[in-house]
């Protein structure tokens, strides 16, 4: 293991010293029966606890062989009792009794009661079971070898430097921390899979892939590559990448032998194909299930799963086409092939259809597709949603996508993919903190709490994470929750308003530029003129809503029956259109922008008043990100208001100042 010269935080496993609640007597022995106390990820639970009793509690467990009368008894009962990666958590007078089927089921239990602790909950009167709701809980990394990370805003990879691998203690403290909000499989590399990523699947770096794949398995955390479609070709296979060759098939049939020689147990490959200049299928002719069931059936034999991305869009479209619509794409490209998919293929669908906006109505793919595996993708990296600079605490949104009636009935998004996966696009980089913006951490911690437990609240969520990484005291709790789960409606507030998204500076997609994104080829248009502004995806439209099924369908296609929160998505709405608060558009145009920039200041006073209490390095960090947000908040305020009222020529009701 290599050393690693910068310095990082410990996010919510602090276990700094705490409140002791009651709970010496259960921790001061623990015995573990029927599992094997040398397998790995036991061991690792076992350290844990020992690491985490001794920081919070100042006492050192002692591992005992005999039923301990005050502590913990970790059995093994059978899968039908508990499922794997469940545990059952029962106190009986000074003892808790720990029952799981399986070793990471023995992890998330210490991890549990880890939290209960460091919360200040006392463990007194448990009896609780608990496994996750959803099946595949992942991260991708969009780290590129050269150690740089796309759309990363924490500073660099810890994974990659300079084409070389990264191994240290750092990578296992991340194993631990996502292990313990329940993840349970990475991608390491970007999507983008280019120059020496490509290579990832050869002998060059086996070795260190190996070593990595070993500590996630040691915290129940599967590996995954993304993979090139084009490899053959730039690893000096056939002149072709053509899935119905046969060069090409027995090309992919030996390099994916050769990987699973070296890396028995890999989770499997991850595939963006055809999208954004990434070679795919299409190139030959072919369709996305030909491309993606030819690299299946190659590694089913291994027991792999292959994950294909669905964000295949034309990239080069012409902003004078009304008809052509991005939005389109997911569900064009992908629902003809509903179906023909092998069963370890799983599509991987963004939750809207165009690309992590902060307001989007949820892709009509995930739902439409009937005979195939979906899997759900966020992203927490916030590309377009704050950068880490803004605050924009995203569980709220990640629970409207997962309770949406896709199709009017009972039926969620969740129960669609919950056999399947969620996944998010990671916000993590080799910063001090993780994260950048320390309130950031709370969106990673977030995704993983809401995968494992789909129904808690945002408001639970956040409460948990600021007990274990800020404080117990019921002030900063009380300020700071506020400030998240309020945080996505100012963020959205200021930036582009209803639905409408984009408006961002190309390329960088932080700041305001409302025609940045108008008059190019990436298919993301607001369509403002002197008389209204929107999309008009109806019937009349592109069509987008017939993607829908009934009622969502007719609800969205209809003016006055479509949400408002994406009123300008579906529709060309005129500024003197009348909302439902008796407001014309433009009016709420100009009211939000200026309640946006009155929030981030609320905020920074509410923060303020906790200075005390709060790690002086965390105050300081978000203190500096604040103040950015507050100029970000008025420079797309100024730039919204000036534009629409240049653009509509109609006067601000109240007055205020415009440019
Ligand atoms: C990894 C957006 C981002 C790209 C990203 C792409 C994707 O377009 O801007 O950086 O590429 O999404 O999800 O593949």
């Amino acid at each position: 293991m290599e050393n690693y010269e910068k310095k990082w935080t410990n996010l919510w496993l602090k276990y700094e010293k705490r409140a002791d609640a009651g709970n010496f007597c259960f921790c001061e022995m623990v015995c573990v029966q029927g599992f094997d106390e040398h397998n790995t990820i036991i061991s690792n639970a076992l350290k844990e606890f020992a690491k985490g009793i001794k920081g919070m509690l100042g006492i050192t467990p002692a591992v005992v062989t005999g039923i301990p009368a005050k502590g913990i008894w970790i059995a093994k009962v059978a899968d039908a009792i508990v499922p794997n990666e469940g545990f059952h958590l029962k106190t009986e007078a000074e003892r808790i009794v720990m029952e799981a089927s399986d070793e990471n089921g023995v992890l998330y239990g210490i991890f549990y009661l880890l939290r209960q602790i460091a919360m200040e909950k006392s463990l007194a009167g448990l009896n609780i079971k608990e496994r996750p709701a959803i099946k595949n809980r992942m991260l991708n990394h969009w780290d590129n070898l050269d150690g740089s990370v796309e759309r990363g805003y924490s500073g660099h990879s810890f994974y990659f430097d300079n084409n070389k691998i990264l191994i240290s203690e750092r990578t296992v403290d991340y194993a631990r921390f996502i292990a313990s909000i329940g993840i349970n499989g990475v991608v390491i590399n970007n999507v983008n899979v280019k120059d020496a990523a490509t290579y990832l699947i050869t002998p060059t770096y086996f070795n260190e892939v190996r070593q990595l794949k070993e500590i996630f398995a040691g915290y129940g955390v599967k590996l995954f590559l993304s993979l090139n479609f084009a490899a053959p070709l730039e690893l000096g296979g056939p002149d072709s990448a053509d899935p119905f060759d046969e060069d090409v098939i027995s090309w992919w049939r030996g390099q994916i032998a050769l990987v699973y020689e070296a890396l028995p147990d890999l989770g499997g490959f991850l595939v963006k194909a055809d999208s954004e200049g990434r070679p795919g299928p299409f190139t030959y002719g072919r369709t996305q299930a030909d491309g993606a069931n030819m690299l299946a059936r190659l590694l089913d034999v291994h027991g792999g799963m292959l994950i294909w991305r669905c964000f295949v869009y034309n990239c080069t479209q012409d902003w004078r086409d009304r008809k052509t619509d991005r939005a389109r794409a997911g569900y064009d490209n992908f629902i003809q092939s509903d179906g023909d998919y092998h069963p370890n293929v799983i599509l991987q669908i963004k939750n809207g259809p165009m690309d992590f906006q902060i307001r989007e109505p949820v892709s009509p793919l995930i739902g439409g597709l009937k005979k195939t595996n979906q899997m759900l993708e966020v992203q927490i990296a916030q590309e377009y949603t704050g950068q880490q600079i803004d605050v924009c605490y995203l569980i709220p949104m990640f629970k409207e996508v997962l309770d949406f009636k896709y199709c009017g009935s009972s039926e969620k998004i969740f129960d669609v993919i919950k056999n399947i996966g969620f996944v998010a696009v990671t916000n993590t980089g080799d910063d001090e903190n993780w994260t950048g913006n320390d309130l950031a951490a709370a969106n990673l911690y977030g995704f993983g709490r809401l995968a494992w437990s789909v129904s808690l609240s945002a408001e639970e969520i956040a409460e948990e994470w600021i007990r274990q990484t800020l404080s117990c005291d019921e002030e900063v709790i009380a300020v700071v929750k506020k400030i998240l789960l309020s945080s996505r409606d100012t963020f959205e507030k200021y930036t582009c308003p209803l639905g409408i998204g984009w408006m961002v500076t190309p390329h960088y997609h932080y700041g305001p530029s409302v025609d940045g994104y108008e008059y190019s080829q990436w298919g993301t248009y607001h369509r403002a003129d002197h008389l209204g502004i929107g999309v008009d995806r109806t019937d009349k439209g592109t069509g987008y809503t017939g993607q829908y099924q009934e009622p969502h369908k007719s609800i969205y296609n209809n003016i006055e029956t479509c949400p408002e929160e994406l009123l300008l998505f579906f529709h060309y709405v005129p500024y003197k259109y009348i909302l439902k608060s008796g407001k014309t558009l433009i009016q709420h145009i100009y009211d939000t922008h200026f309640e946006g920039v009155m929030e981030v200041e609320e905020m920074i006073k509410a923060w303020n008043r906790i200075e005390a209490k709060l790690p002086a390095d965390v105050f300081a960090v978000v203190t500096g990100r604040f103040e950015q947000q507050l100029n970000n908040a008025k420079e797309w305020r100024d730039h919204i208001n000036s534009y629409f009222y240049r653009k509509s020529g109609i006067a601000d009701e109240k007055g205020r100042k415009f440019y």
